[in-house]
């Protein structure tokens, strides 16, 4: 008897483990545009554009291969509308009566299959270079799971950049040789862009006609859309933007979105590229001296650090992660996240591009933009949803550790020992946005003083209690002890008074 294989749209490689344990001269492969996916959050059109492309290509590759693939567009008039739906319709048509699949980057899903009306038996998503278990093992008994440790055992379960039981260069970390303010020139464009073709047309004016209403432009679109395309992706960045990767990895500049970022982030999550090939990329660079330690290791620890160490949160914390709100803010999400005009240049600058590109990198999220949502007490559940929605990389294993944890500090602590925020002496620092800004940076309050610097400090004081005992805060709060009281009574007014105004829908 014959099963169903799910292939989820981001799990696009023939190694994916539902399929690696189906045989494809028995088992059939259902792959499903569904609105239940489209709809969980307004996603991105270019997002949706991406993931549907890629789908219809992988449903190739596949029959290719020898499977039988049913692929079920959004538009089929028998679409059931949701994974589940997909799946009975399938098994009714087919006669299967098991499903195979490879468990989803999201609680909400895996639920979903383990209440689907077909059984589904789920395999462990083994893409990661952590299991489940490893993870747990490595976390059990912690009193704080900083993700430094966690890369070093990475680091030696890979070997990568090891030489022995020794780190590359004899340090674990070269970040203190990293993040440099932008430089004046940069000599990279950006990520190769690849001419939409005949599959990749048809998903635009699908997505055109469907999602119009949804924040973000479709065109131009620009992204690779199957494994040799992502391939090329990553080997441009390996040649062209690598070797300036650590040193200008925090820099952001109004006139290049890219600077010397890899862009890989979406094919990493849908299963285009896997994160061993991207690292043994960067570490190969190196070893030929294409590229120097402090860029290569600050780029290997992203990858199997960061990432493999977020879903390790996100699992390990489960399913009531996305709701947590450690500070208890509440205010609504300003509608400049959605477009609407704001006078601060930072902000614009890093939405636009957002709309434009489906796109922005670590610095502008954590440091515009979900800095500012913490700073104004926005609820985390909010930032949360409009992450999820308008990054082409963005899956909830992967995006609700950095909101709720490490930008929002919602998870009180888990991610991050201490809240990102700044004023916007760290944005001017990292950037050229406040030259052009309407708000003078170099105003702490008054007329036109930038927003950061007056949200700043209202922030601290209304989590003093929280934070005051702090050893990594306790400069901040001896700054704004010494300031005298009238300044301080002067700063949380004015910064109060913005508040107000933004919640009333003005132009701030
Ligand atoms: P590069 O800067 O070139 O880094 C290389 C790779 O390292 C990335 O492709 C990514 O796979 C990995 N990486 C780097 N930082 C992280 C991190 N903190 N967590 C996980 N992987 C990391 N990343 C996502 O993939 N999806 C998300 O939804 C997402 N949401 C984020 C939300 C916030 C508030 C913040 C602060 C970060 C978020 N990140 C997310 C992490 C990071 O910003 C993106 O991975 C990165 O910007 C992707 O662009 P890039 O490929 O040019 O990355
Ligand atoms: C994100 C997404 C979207 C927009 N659409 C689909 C879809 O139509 N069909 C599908 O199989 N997957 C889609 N996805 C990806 C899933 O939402 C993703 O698998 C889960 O969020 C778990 O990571
Ligand atoms: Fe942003 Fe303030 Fe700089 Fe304007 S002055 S760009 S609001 S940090």
């Amino acid at each position: 008897m014959s099963r169903l294989v799910l292939v989820l749209g981001d799990q696009l490689t023939e190694e994916i483990a539902a399929l690696r344990a189906a045989d494809p001269s028995q088992d059939i492969v259902v792959m499903a545009e569904v609105r239940d996916e489209t709809s969980y959050v307004r996603h991105h059109p270019k997002k949706i554009a991406f993931l549907f492309a890629s789908m219809r290509k992988f449903a190739e590759r596949l029959r290719g291969a020898g499977w039988r693939v049913l692929y079920t567009p959004l538009d089929d008039p028998e679409n059931a509308g949701s994974i589940c739906g997909e799946l009975l319709r399938r098994a009714d048509e087919t006669g299967a009566t098991e499903v195979l699949a490879t468990e989803p980057g999201e609680w909400r899903l895996i639920e979903t299959l383990r209440h689907c009306p077909v059984p589904v038996a789920l395999c462990e998503d083994d893409r990661f270079i952590a299991s489940h278990a490893e993870f747990e093992s490595w976390a059990e008994g912690r009193k704080s799971l900083r993700m430094e440790y966690f890369y070093r055992e990475m680091r030696r379960k890979t070997g990568l950049l090891m030489e022995g039981d020794t780190p590359a260069g004899d340090k674990w970390n070269f970040d203190h040789e990293n993040r440099k303010p932008a430089p004046d020139e940069i000599a990279n464009d950006g990520p190769p862009r690849f001419d939409p073709d005949a599959t990749v047309e048809e998903v635009l004016d699908l997505v055109e006609r469907e999602f119009a209403s949804n924040f973000g432009d479709v065109r131009p679109f620009w992204f690779a859309t199957d494994r040799e395309e992502a391939r090329g992706a990553l080997d441009h960045f390996v040649t062209h933007a690598l070797p300036c990767f650590g040193d200008y990895q925090d820099a952001m500049l109004d006139g290049h979105r890219f600077l010397y970022h890899a862009v890989i982030s979406p094919y990493l999550n849908a299963g285009l590229l896997s994160p061993l090939e991207v690292c043994r990329a960067a570490e190969a660079a190196w070893r030929d001296g294409r590229a120097p330690i402090n860029a290569v290791e600050g780029f290997i620890r992203q990858i199997i650090g960061w990432r493999e160490y977020v879903r390790g949160i996100y699992f390990l914390e489960g399913p009531d992660y996305t709701a947590r709100n450690a500070l208890g803010h509440d205010r609504r999400l300003p509608d400049f996240y959605w477009g609407a005009r704001t006078h601060m240049r930072c902000l614009a600058q890093s939405v636009a591009q957002t709309r434009e590109e489906a796109y922005a990198h670590h610095i502008q999220r954590l440091m515009v933009t979900g800095n500012f949502a913490l700073l104004a007490g926005v609820d985390p559940a909010e930032v949360h949803d409009w992450y999820l929605a308008v990054y082409a990389d963005a899956y909830e294993w992967v995006e609700a550790p950095n909101v709720i944890g490490m930008s929002q500090f919602a998870d009180g602590g888990i991610v991050a020992s201490k809240p990102y925020v700044s004023s916007g002496a760290y944005i001017n620092r990292m950037s050229d946005y406040c030259k052009s800004c309407d708000y003078a940076v170099s105003r702490k309050t008054g007329e036109g003083a930038c927003p950061f610097n007056l949200l700043y400090w209202h922030f601290l004081d209304r989590h003093r209690e929280r934070f005051e005992g702090n050893p990594r805060m306790a400069q901040m709060y001896r700054t704004w002890d010494r300031m005298d009281e009238d300044r301080r009574r002067t700063v949380l007014r004015e910064a109060g008074a913005f508040l107000d105004r933004m919640e009333a829908g003005e132009t701030v």
